[in-house]
Parts: structure tokens; C-alpha cells; sequence
């Protein structure tokens, strides 16, 4: 047996269960098979890819919060600090109702490699709270944030472990979670979050940044296909901060968006979501009510309860923004019966292993989400590089430094598959890109 597939059984066998954690381990372990054979001896005797399956630490903590009404409530916090070879554990805090340890491991997972291709010195890690946003008041969300924060400052510091948000978790929650460190350990270190106010130490187009980069990266690709975004058609799924941003570049650059989506279903807008509908995403999130609903009672088009836009519209893009496994097989063989020819992965881990080979077989070009979200936390990068010099850019220099790291990433993962001849997959370009930046750190600093 490979050393590789050792690890994958040692791995499902040690976290027997986690499933979502296990799909990507499996799937990262196949695709760096060639770096790995390339470089065995030294790998595995340093036990590289055991530790790397392994996150460094994994907190669980208590959260006890007070209502609106005066009663109690008891919710679970996570940190994984999975890996810091190449800099400071660094990724997002997720609040929702589903929020387990499976799901942060694989989050924080996926994290190490994307950070490592953003070419940023930033660690993998992620956090959160199975606590439901949904409904809550803005009292509630800043109780709770205060609560989280009280037990996960102790673990974090910005040459440390630097969270950001994620789903759940916006700027309105970061400054709660900012002012509530701030108060704890009582010295003004605002490198410590990103994804924060602009008032306080937060970078221009950071609220923009995981849209924009997934756009400049598709950018990317469809220009190695001698084609480019004007007049495509495009169904995104989601609506909140990702889906904005990318439907803002997306409509910049000559594109149109028909779909959104929500956990209530999907809404199809053959005239394209621009203008004003697109600030009216903003204010669905803030609602915290989490319909997609409301776009089309407000914007009056189809709305179809219960469905996923996959199969069911038509389009030359397919851009999942929502959660992980949003594509399954069935999703895959309509798009692929549908004609839709390329994927680009925003949400992390969008598709299902099955689908993904299944997409990849049939011709689908699919672009990975740990290079095509990684704007969002470069653009992290970028905001702890402002706070380090306590100096603030222009939007203008922070969207050309976005625009260079995703071009960057793109150029890298081509060298990387020119390296071990292989053609334009970009699945495992990226995972093997990523891969051997974490691998080469971990060997330089020693067995720890
Ligand atoms: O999944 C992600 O990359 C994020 N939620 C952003 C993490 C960050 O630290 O900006």
C-alpha cells in the first residue's frame, strides 16, 4: 500500500464519522500522490502527511448567553488550529445551527492549503458556534458574540490565531467580537480580526473580496480558454456577502446573474440581479430571516421553493456561494445533461467527491473552491498587513493586490501541473500548489 493511502486509512480510522472532514482529506491525499512519491523517503520519515491530517489543537468551549427575554442559553464554541508552518493560525468563525467538530475540522483543513496558495504567511484554522443566527435580535447577536469571545481570546492574538467571519459571521459580528477582545486583555490590537469596520482597522474591499477574487480567478481561466465573462449567463447559489460580491464583479464586467438562493429555495431573474437588487442582498442578510423569498416578493420573478438552481436553470457558469456539498452527483449529471461547461467553486467544498470526478469526466472545467475563494482570505492577509504598519490603502491598491494574488494563484497552479505534466486540472493543481508550500515549512522548522 502508498504511503498516501496509509495515511487516508490511518485518518478514517482515528475519525471514524467525520465525514466531511474525511471527503476532503481523501480527496487532497489523492491529488498530491505525485509530490509525494516524488519526495517518499523524507515525507515519511518525518511523518509529514500524518501530522498534516492531524490539527495541532482542536478547542471546544462552553457559551452561556441571555436572551431578550432574561433566559439562559448554552451553546458550543470551536477553534481548530490546524496548522501553522507557514504563519499564524488564520480562517473564519461560522456560526450556524449545523456547526459540529466534523465541519470545523474540514473547514480548517482546507483552510492550510488555500492560505498557502494565496502566497500570504497565514496558518489554517476555523472556528465557530452551532448557534442559529436566524431570527435573532441585535441584541441577542451581540450577547452572544461577547459570550464567544470571552472564552476564545484567550486562545487567539495577532501573531497567534487571527479569525475573520464566515457564514453567520459578518462585519456586524466582528465588531462585537473586536470590542469585546478589546475590553478582555485591554491594549487596542486590532490585527487580532479581520474582516472588520473600516473606523476600526479594517482594509477596503475586504467585504468585497471573496466575490471579486473568485470572478478575477474564473478571469483567469477563461481566459486560458480564449474566452472572458462578457455576455455569459451565470447561476450562483446563496445570497450573502460571497454571492454579493461576485454578482457585483460579475455585472461589472458584462455578465449576468439569473439565480440566488437561499435554504428556502432558489429565485430565477432572467433580467440579471444588478443594480439596486444588489444592495437589496445586503439587507436580506442584515434581516437575519435567511429567505431567498424576499427577493422575489420585492423583485417580482420566479421564486421555487425547496429546489437548488443545479439542472434547473440553464447557464454558461455554474457558481455555487452557499455551503459545502451543495453539488451532488444527481446536480452533476443534469448540469452535465443541461450543457453547462464550466464550475466555479466559491463555497467552500461545494461539491460532492462523486460529483466533482463525475463533472471532470464529462468534460466540465472545474475550478476549485481553496484557489477560487481564496480573495477573501488574502484580502484577510492584506488587512493584518495595514494593521501591522497602522496604515490604511486605497480600494484602488487593495483590489490591484487582489487582482495580482489570484492571477498569482492561477500562474501557480499551471507551473505546478506543467512540473508533473499534467493537463489543465485545476483540482489538482491546486491541492498539490498548496501542498508543497506547507510540506517544505514543516520540514525546514523540524519535527515539533
Ligand atoms: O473560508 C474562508 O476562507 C473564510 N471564511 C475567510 C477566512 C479569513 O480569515 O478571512
Amino acid at each position: 500500500m502508498s504511503y498516501v493511502q496509509d495515511v487516508f486509512e490511518m485518518t478514517a480510522r482515528e475519525n471514524r464519522g467525520q465525514v466531511q472532514f474525511l471527503q476532503t482529506v481523501g480527496e487532497v491525499l489523492r491529488s498530491i500522490q505525485p509530490a509525494v512519491e516524488q519526495n517518499e523517503g523524507v515525507l515519511k520519515k518525518f511523518r509529514i502527511l500524518e501530522r498534516m491530517v492531524e490539527p495541532d489543537r482542536q478547542l471546544i468551549f462552553r457559551v452561556t448567553w441571555e436572551d431578550d427575554k432574561g433566559e439562559f442559553h448554552v451553546n458550543r464554541g470551536y477553534r481548530v488550529q490546524f496548522n501553522n508552518a507557514i504563519g499564524p493560525y488564520k480562517g473564519g468563525l461560522r456560526f450556524q445551527g449545523n456547526v459540529n467538530l466534523d465541519m470545523m475540522k474540514f473547514l480548517a483543513f482546507e483552510q492550510t492549503f488555500k492560505n498557502s496558495l494565496t502566497s500570504l504567511p497565514m496558518g489554517g484554522a476555523k472556528g465557530g458556534s452551532d448557534f442559529d443566527p436566524t431570527g435573532k435580535s441585535e441584541n441577542e447577536i451581540m450577547r452572544f458574540c461577547q459570550a464567544f469571545m470571552t472564552e476564545l481570546y484567550r486562545h487567539i492574538g495577532p501573531n497567534m490565531d487571527v479569525p475573520a467571519g464566515d457564514m453567520g459571521v459578518g462585519g456586524r459580528e466582528i465588531g462585537y467580537l473586536f470590542g469585546q477582545y478589546k475590553r478582555i486583555v485591554g491594549a487596542f490590537e486590532n490585527g487580532v480580526l479581520t474582516g472588520k469596520g473600516l473606523s476600526y482597522g479594517g482594509s477596503l474591499i475586504r467585504p468585497e473580496a471573496t466575490g471579486y477574487g473568485a470572478t478575477y480567478f474564473l478571469t483567469e481561466v477563461l481566459r486560458h480558454e480564449g474566452e472572458n465573462i462578457k455576455g455569459k449567463t451565470f447561476c450562483l447559489s446563496g445570497f450573502g456577502n460571497v454571492a454579493w460580491g461576485a454578482t457585483k464583479k460579475i455585472t461589472e464586467l458584462g455578465g449576468k446573474v439569473v439565480t440566488l438562493s437561499g435554504p428556502d429555495g432558489y429565485v430565477y431573474d432572467p433580467d440579471g440581479v444588478s443594480g439596486e437588487k444588489m444592495d437589496f442582498m445586503l439587507k436580506m442578510r442584515a434581516s437575519n430571516r435567511n429567505l431567498v423569498k424576499d427577493y422575489a416578493d420585492r423583485y417580482p420573478c420566479e421564486y421555487v421553493a425547496g429546489k437548488k438552481p443545479w439542472g434547473n436553470v440553464k447557464a454558461d457558469v455554474y457558481m455555487p456561494c452557499a455551503t459545502q456539498n451543495e453539488i451532488t452527483l444527481d446536480d452533476a449529471v443534469a448540469m452535465v445533461a443541461m450543457g453547462v461547461p464550466v464550475l466555479n467553486e466559491v463555497s467552500n467544498m461545494p461539491t460532492t467527491n462523486e460529483a466533482c470526478a463525475y463533472l471532470q469526466q464529462h468534460g466540465v472545467l472545474v475550478a476549485p473552491s481553496k484557489a477560487v475563494n481564496a480573495g477573501g482570505v488574502a484580502t484577510s492577509g492584506l488587512e493584518m498587513s495595514q494593521n501591522s504598519e497602522r496604515l490604511n490603502w486605497s480600494a484602488q491598491e487593495v483590489d490591484m493586490r487582489l487582482r495580482d494574488i489570484m492571477r498569482d494563484i492561477h500562474d501557480k497552479i499551471c507551473d505546478t501541473l506543467t512540473e508533473y505534466n499534467m493537463g489543465y486540472n485545476l483540482v489538482a493543481g491546486a491541492n498539490l500548489a498548496g501542498f508543497k508550500k506547507v510540506a517544505e515549512a514543516m520540514l525546514a522548522e523540524g519535527v515539533y
